[in-house]
């Protein structure tokens, strides 16, 4: 129980120091075209502290079939991996069509693992995981081919350069989700506990560290540019 709220609670100051910051910059940058992508970084990370927050209250935790089920990871996932995709799909110059399909599948993904983590045999646990990395699969086929493809040439090697770097740390982060779940499954036999501090931690990294190169290690000039690329691309 000490450790559940350990882990709930490392989620929630980290996240809520990235709300602030985060929003901080979005203010001083108001006037500026950068501004959306700190607000939407200030949003992923101001629904998913308040989704830790909830879950160290116990608001967003059951027992369904009886397993303890922290289902407020999947309502933060549910919101914060679509923006997080729209902030690489703006960066990487994808249309709108391209950046709706991967908010599709990335829905089925999180929808399927939470139907992975609700299941009451071992068996249909497994399959819906599969269906759910099937889903991973896709995104992650279209963040290096796809997306790859899109990279822009001169005079826009600052926003490539930013692009790849986006889409590869996205890449390497989101591929340990499965494994966190593969791993807390294989050492305890009712893993989706809320004690989970590979999710937090995972968490933690996908949202503040993406954010802080986005919103502190890039210069608004290039964010601005890259927004002018995509929205001319439609
Ligand atoms: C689950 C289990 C089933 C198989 C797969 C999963 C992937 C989850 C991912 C979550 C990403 C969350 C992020 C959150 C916030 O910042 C549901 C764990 C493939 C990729 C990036």
């Amino acid at each position: 129980m000490l450790q559940t709220r350990w882990a709930l609670w490392i989620g929630f100051w980290g996240l809520a120091i990235g709300t602030l910051l985060f929003g901080a910059k979005a203010y001083a940058n108001r006037r500026e075209r950068s501004i959306e992508l700190h607000l939407e970084s200030f949003f992923i990370c101001l629904w998913a502290a308040i989704m830790y927050m909830t879950m160290t209250q116990g608001l967003t935790v059951s027992y369904i079939n009886g397993k303890e089920v922290c289902w407020g990871r999947y309502v933060d996932w549910a919101v914060t991996t679509p923006l997080l995709l729209l902030q690489v799909g703006t960066v990487a110059g994808a249309s709108w069509k391209l950046i709706t399909k991967m908010t599709v599948v990335d829905l089925f993904m999180i929808i399927t693992g939470w139907m992975a983590s609700i299941s009451p045999s071992d068996h249909w646990s497994f399959i819906w995981f599969i269906v759910s990395c099937s889903a991973g699969f896709v995104i992650i086929w279209d963040l290096v081919f796809t997306y790859g493809k899109l990279a822009p040439i001169e005079p826009y090697s600052d926003v490539r350069d930013l692009s790849s770097t986006m889409r590869y740390s996205m890449i390497i982060t989101w591929l340990m989700y499965p494994f966190a779940w593969i791993i807390s499954h294989l050492a305890d036999p009712n893993p989706e506990t809320c004690s989970n501090m590979f999710y937090t931690m995972l968490d933690l990294y996908a949202k503040l560290a993406f954010g802080l190169i986005l919103n502190f290690y890039t210069d608004r000039r290039v964010l601005a540019e890259a927004i002018m690329r995509q929205r001319n691309r439609g």
